[in-house]
């Protein structure tokens, strides 16, 4: 009987390390090719992104326009991300950005603007 209770010690020890470690705020880094076009795209994309469930960092490199963003991957997803992206007003990949909120971009940030590169 001592034994068992031993054991039992040991597995709720082992069982909690387990889910310690499942909770242990696993990040993962994903690069989301966007359709930014200038700095006021770059601030407003960043800004909003932090708010996003999940993030912890966004960085967008103006002259690849690749948001760099680091996240909790049991809060949220990179597709849930990509959305994220299109309802700011901007493309996500292969997910177009949501179509009411391109409207509300400044004429210059809008991707169609600058084609005469
Ligand atoms: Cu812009």
């Amino acid at each position: 009987m001592k034994n068992l209770a031993k054991l039992f010690v040991v597995v709720i020890v082992v069982l909690s390390q387990v889910s310690c470690a499942q909770s242990n705020k696993k990040t993962a880094e994903i690069k989301i090719k966007t359709s930014a076009v200038c700095g006021m795209c770059k601030e407003k994309i960043e800004k909003e992104l932090q708010f996003e469930k999940g993030v912890t960092a966004v960085t967008l490199d103006s002259e690849t326009k690749i948001c760099t963003i680091t996240y909790k991957t049991e809060k949220t997803t990179p597709e849930k991300l990509r959305l994220a992206i299109s309802k700011i007003g901007y493309d996500a990949d292969e997910v177009l950005a949501d179509p009411k909120a391109y409207e509300k971009l400044s004429p210059c940030c809008k991707k169609d603007a600058g084609m005469h590169e």
